[in-house]
């Protein structure tokens, strides 16, 4: 027989914090996978600030370092500048870095470290209920917009950080991605494969925005939040590469 799939060696084997049908879970695979390939184990740092990733480091096998909501990527700015031979990457959903940690990762693409950022993309606040997030998009019902969303009501746009970030000089790759069926989560892999080699190649910084599934706070199953991130979220947020040097 042959093995087609096995537990990544920078996995570790531990019962899951997640809700059923959480996206994390996923990308914590997929990124144990990359750094398995690549054969970084024993010089990759991963820092998880505040938000449902704060437990990462349960699940990762090599060292992770926690950070205060919204200053993962100051935290990793100084990891690198102290070990600029260690491959360093931040793992953060949207309250994170695109609200209280906006400042830190606007700041931190434009000076160009050298950093991997996989940006966890569910369109609220996961952890502590499902609060609208600055990329909740148009007319989405959260528990502080039970409306829905309304930019007429004074509560913006979704911010598309993807787009955002790749006008600034510093950024080398910006892309966009899903995990709403098997082919976009192979897709998803290659992409933050991609964007951990672009550090190993000092390249500067890289993002790569997940559009991922939170169906206990959208109060939706797991199927039909899949549904939704493949027929509404890539309405506000297209796929696809956005930046690449
Ligand atoms: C300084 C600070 N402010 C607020 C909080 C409360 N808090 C914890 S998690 C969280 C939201 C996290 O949302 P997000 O970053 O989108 O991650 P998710 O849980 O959705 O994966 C907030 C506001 C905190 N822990 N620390």
């Amino acid at each position: 027989m042959k093995i087609k799939f096995s537990r990544p060696k920078s996995l570790i084997d531990v019962e899951t914090h997640y809700c059923a049908g959480c996206g994390h879970g996923i990308l914590n695979i997929l990124t144990a996978k990359v750094v398995d390939e690549l054969g970084i184990r024993d010089k990759t740092i991963g820092v998880a600030p505040v938000g449902c990733a704060v437990l990462a480091y349960k699940y990762w096998n090599f060292d992770v370092c926690e950070a205060a909501h919204g200053r993962a990527l100051a935290v990793a700015t100084g990891i690198k500048r102290c070990h600029p031979d260690k491959v360093i990457f931040t793992y953060q959903g949207d309250g994170d870095l695109a609200s209280i940690g906006m400042a830190e990762t606007v700041h931190a693409a434009n000076r160009g470290e050298k950093i991997t950022c996989v940006f966890v993309n569910n369109a609220c606040y996961g952890m502590t209920g499902g609060q609208m997030a600055p990329t909740t998009i148009v007319g989405q019902k959260t528990t502080t917009t039970p409306l829905g969303r309304s930019p007429e009501s004074g509560e913006g746009w979704p911010i598309k950080m993807a787009e955002l970030l790749s006008g600034l000089k510093g950024v080398s790759y910006s892309v966009r991605t899903a995990v709403f069926n098997p082919q976009k989560v192979m897709q998803t892999y290659q992409y933050i494969k991609k964007a951990f080699i672009n550090q190993i190649e000092g390249k500067g910084f890289s993002l790569v925005e997940v559009l991922s599934p939170c169906p206990a706070a959208w109060r939706k199953t797991p199927l039909d939040s899949m549904k939704w991130i493949e027929d509404e979220m890539v309405k506000y947020f297209p796929l696809g590469v956005i930046k690449r040097e």
